[in-house]
């Protein structure tokens, strides 16, 4: 399968007919082949954007509402095709794709579909100046949209549908990791009427393909989700141009657990929030926090309800842990393993490479639990971004809430607690964009999404996003 470039309405080979070897993690084998755009792949791309600009942004919020929504629809339509091809290029299992990658894709265009006829802009009256000042919110034109390779179509879709619905035009990038569902996006935005030119999608290199984008001196805005130094390397390019940024980061996200919760739900819910999608969520709770007094039963249950986890090959349906997205990625957690062990952390379970019979060469590891003596060990402190948990002991509020925060990300955090006050205490003091108290990844659209600290800078979900992709202009009316 020869993966092409969406440019203007239509599939191209790059120009200079560089290609990438695209792998499926279940079996390890090459399976198909990605562009490795270059700059003049980049321009080709920016240069449709800017030509489909100027009718695109005056096209009625209706029009765009109602293209937004036919591509909601029809990923819909599609959601078994999409959710096997997401899962041949990531590992993940077809289930979880078909249950929570292509609904949400889907989810992401119409929510936006829907937020732009609601979206308003302010007035305010000089009073006693006899002036009335009005805001408008314009789109800022040509942006840049790029993604990783967790939640592939998920992830880029979040960024695409709230650009195109503010009226700017893209050209976005997947991860060249797992570019197969963003392919296939170019056909249903072409069957959905949507301008050609509106979205223009390059595949490559972060290096090439990507860096063209952030360097490109007419592209306005970044949004970007992915690792933490390629944000900073990002901000370091795009600064100095004046372009917006958005960029979503890492996470080492704290589960803080006391004895006072709903202790079924919350065991369930650990299980998920530890190793949903082979634990390549930035939202994942990687740093699990018990107070003392259930340590040793949750240590005990918690392991036997892992050691349930069926691992297998992603399109089984009994599968809940599929394979990991790469090998080199594979031997990173691997690597954090071994340090964990050297830095004196026990593994309680997991922590092995996997063979599956007929799939020798996928990239399986066992779901991995590590018990540590201190917070401040690399695998508490360092994002590994894959199956692998810490879990220790805290004494009280103070102590735990020290320990949540003496880190360098601040993405998400999660609370088990019955009491209300202590709930709502913590909820202030933790150092993150989001908290769940009592639940994991319930996620409303119209919520602000975004972390502090190396976890990134701006927030996108709702009318954050439409503000982000949008440029106030102040106009002040003497009368
Ligand atoms: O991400 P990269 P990688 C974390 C996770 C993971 C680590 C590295 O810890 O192990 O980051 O993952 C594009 N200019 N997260 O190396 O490189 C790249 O092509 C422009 C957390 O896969 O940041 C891809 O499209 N673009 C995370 C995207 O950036 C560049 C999700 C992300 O890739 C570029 C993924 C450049 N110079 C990884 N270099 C999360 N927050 O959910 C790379 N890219």
């Amino acid at each position: 399968m020869t993966i092409k470039n969406f440019i203007n309405g239509k599939f191209e080979n790059p120009i200079h007919k560089h290609w990438i070897d695209n792998y499926c993690p279940a079996n390890g084998e090459v399976y198909g082949k990605t562009p490795n755009s270059s700059k003049e792949d980049v321009e080709k791309a920016y240069q449709s954007a800017q030509s489909a600009f100027r009718l695109w942004s005056q096209t009625t919020l209706d029009e765009r509402s109602r293209i937004l929504i036919k591509i909601s629809e029809l990923l819909e339509a599609n959601i078994q095709r999409f959710a096997e091809a997401e899962s041949k290029d990531n590992g993940k299992p077809v289930s979880l794709a078909a249950a929570v990658d292509i609904p949400r894709a889907a989810s992401n265009f119409r929510f936006f579909g829907n937020a732009i006829t609601q979206f308003a802009s302010e007035s305010h009256e000089s009073v006693g100046q006899n002036a009335i000042n009005y805001t408008l919110r314009q789109p800022l034109g040509v942006v840049g949209c790029i993604s990783p390779w967790n939640l592939p179509l998920y992830l880029f879709t979040w960024k695409i549908a709230p650009a195109i619905a503010a009226g700017n035009c893209v050209v976005a990038k997947p991860s060249e990791v797992t570019p197969m569902t963003a392919y296939l996006l170019g056909e249903i935005c072409n069957k959905a009427g949507l301008p050609k030119g509106v979205l223009n999608i390059v595949h490559g290199m972060g290096t090439t393909t990507g860096q063209a984008i952030i360097e490109h001196p007419s592209i306005k805005a970044i949004s970007f989700t992915g690792g933490t130094a390629t944000g900073a390397h990002i901000a370091r390019i795009a600064a100095p141009m004046f372009k917006k940024l958005s960029l979503e980061l890492g996470g080492k996200n704290p589960n803080i657990i006391f004895a006072d919760c709903d202790y079924d739900e919350m065991l369930k819910t650990t299980v998920r929030s530890s190793f949903a999608n082979q634990g390549q969520i930035c939202l994942c709770g990687s740093r699990i926090f018990v107070e003392a007094s259930i340590y040793d039963k949750f240590k005990i249950d918690f392991v036997a309800k892992v050691k349930e986890l069926k691992l297998g090959h992603p399109s089984e349906a009994s599968t809940d842990i599929g394979a990991i997205v790469s090998k080199q990625h594979l031997e990173k957690v691997l690597t954090y393993i071994e340090i964990a062990k050297q830095e004196n952390g026990k593994v309680l379970c997991g922590g092995q490479k996997v063979t599956i019979e007929g799939f020798e060469n996928g990239y399986y590891l066992q779901p991995t639990i590590i018990e540590v003596d201190t917070d401040e060990c690399s695998v508490n402190q360092e994002e590994i971004f894959g199956p692998v948990v810490t879990i220790m002991p805290f004494k009280n509020e103070d102590d735990v809430l020290e320990m949540a925060n003496k880190v360098k990300y601040g993405l998400s955090a999660t609370l088990w607690t019955d009491n209300l006050k202590r709930s709502m205490t913590m909820s202030n003091e933790l150092q993150v964009g989001i908290v769940w108290v009592n639940t994991w990844m319930l996620r409303d659209l119209r919520t602000p999404f975004g972390g502090v600290k190396a976890s990134g800078v701006g927030r996108e979900g709702g009318f954050e996003a439409l503000r982000f992709f949008t440029e106030a202009k102040n106009v002040c009316i003497k009368y």
